[in-house]
């Protein structure tokens, strides 16, 4: 028995299944329009989300409309999750680009290939881990999320810069439906020529087909005898491509971003969280117990202490009630995309800032009881510190705050992400 031809036969065969009327240039272009905005989305959101946690110190951040950051954070994991079909259709439709031959031809074509490389492989990680990070799976992680997710979104950005930037012929020729029709008038593809190095480039260069080793190998399988022609039913037509992508791309979306957006609250099956459950109707994203903190929040002399560098008031939980109380309607919007309003009502926290005589332009650092996370403390620019609708809230939908939502006393601000909520309070400190 000779192996070789059976071998021969079987890559040829190989080579012509990868032939399929959506793997080319124009499905290419219409996918990466896609993903690019969805990746653009997620990274303007995502730098907005990343400086509202730590801000520079010059920057000043807009606390109206007060659902913004709800809005922002809702479309980051939205766009996110719709990139992980989109990603994997876009990986299918260039998959044969992969066996280019010969794999290398000059410098600029082993960067252009290297970034790719670089770029395919971050946008995976990145969408994996954003995709682990919203339903709360860290414990895999043995690093900082919001650190690794930062500087991959700066390779991926860059990255997506040169690939745009390389790709910019084609993806002008293929622009439009008419564009790549006349494209492809004036110059016919051959169907396997995302295969292969295009005529063109080759007459360019002056290379020959089957110069090199893979261009050997290439042109050895090609060879093959009598392969028998593949059956045009056997591959995705191109309408079947684009009708799949679509129903996986829609349905991912439309089944989880009821968690951000409460009109597809009743089709929200794959999100992580559920609006309206928890106690007193809101979801709970860290409990007491888990914060440990369930003694000393319900201690009977629990105080918040104010601080203004040597000025110090302790208010008691009476205290605190006997200052002029104001409801607002805010919602909780956490980092991981679900969000919801809610009703609260307290002190305000400029009201509090002015009992020990805090200047108007200080920022707070905001201590909670919890000292077993890094969300135990958060800072406050003056911006929030000073809005109306910043409370020091002890109730949440006319109750007493409920143990998990952070009694005694939490922090409630507009237009700022959840984990900046700080719930248990124990200090606030004037910067
Ligand atoms: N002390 C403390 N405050 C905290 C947290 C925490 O872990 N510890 N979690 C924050 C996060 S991530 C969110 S989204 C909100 C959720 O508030 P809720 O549990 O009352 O809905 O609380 C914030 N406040
Ligand atoms: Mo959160």
């Amino acid at each position: 028995m000779n192996i070789a031809p059976r071998l021969q036969r079987l890559l040829h065969q190989t080579r012509h299944a990868l032939r399929a009327p959506s793997r080319n240039a124009r499905t290419a272009v219409v996918i990466g329009r896609l993903l690019g905005a969805a990746f653009l989305i997620c990274f303007a959101t995502g730098l907005y989300s990343h400086f509202l946690q730590d801000p520079l110190p010059w920057m000043v951040f807009p606390t109206r409309p007060l659902w913004l950051y709800q809005v922002t954070q809702g479309l980051h994991i939205t766009a996110g999750i719709a990139c992980l079909p989109l990603l994997l259709a876009k990986l299918y439709a260039v998959f044969p680009q992969l066996f280019q031959s010969p794999p290398v031809r000059t410098v600029a074509h082993l960067l252009e290939r290297a970034s790719i490389a670089l770029f395919v492989a971050a946008s995976l990680v990145q969408v994996a881990i954003g995709l682990l990070n919203t339903y709360q799976l860290y414990a895999l992680f043995g690093f900082s999320f919001r650190t690794v997710h930062f500087a991959l979104s700066l390779v991926v950005i860059g990255s997506l810069a040169i690939h745009i930037g390389v790709k910019l012929p084609v993806i002008a020729r293929n622009w439009s439906k008419r564009s790549a029709a006349d494209a492809e008038r004036d110059a016919p593809t051959d169907p396997d020529a995302v295969l292969d190095v295009p005529d063109e480039l080759r007459r360019r260069t002056g290379e020959r087909a089957d110069a090199g080793v893979t261009g050997r190998l290439f042109a050895w399988i090609d060879r093959a005898p009598a392969p028998e022609p593949p059956d045009p039913r056997a591959r995705l037509s191109r309408r079947a491509f684009f009708a799949t992508t679509a129903t996986a791309t829609g349905a991912v979306v439309l089944l989880t971003a009821g968690q951000s957006f409460r009109v597809l609250d009743p089709i929200n099956v794959f999100a992580p969280r559920k609006a309206g459950v928890g106690p007193q109707g809101l979801p709970v994203n860290r409990t007491a117990r888990a914060a440990d903190v369930v003694e000393l929040a319900t201690a009977e002399d629990w105080t918040l202490t104010v601080a203004n560098g040597a000025t110090t008031r302790a208010f008691d939980y009476a205290a605190l009630t006997a200052l002029p109380q104001h409801d607002v309607r805010l919602p909780i919007a956490c980092v991981e995309g679900w969000s919801q309003m809610a009703n609260w009502s307290g002190p305000r926290l400029r009201d509090l800032m002015d009992e020990v005589g805090a200047p108007a332009s200080a920022a707070v650092r905001v201590v909670s009881l919890q000292t077993n996370s890094r969300f135990g403390t958060s800072q406050m620019t003056r911006e929030f510190v000073r809005d109306d609708l910043t409370l020091v809230a002890l109730r949440l939908e006319g109750e007493v705050l409920d143990i998990d939502h952070g009694f005694p006393a939490r922090i409630i601000a507009p237009a700022r992400p959840g984990v900046l909520q700080t719930k248990w309070l124990s200090r606030l400190e004037v910067m």
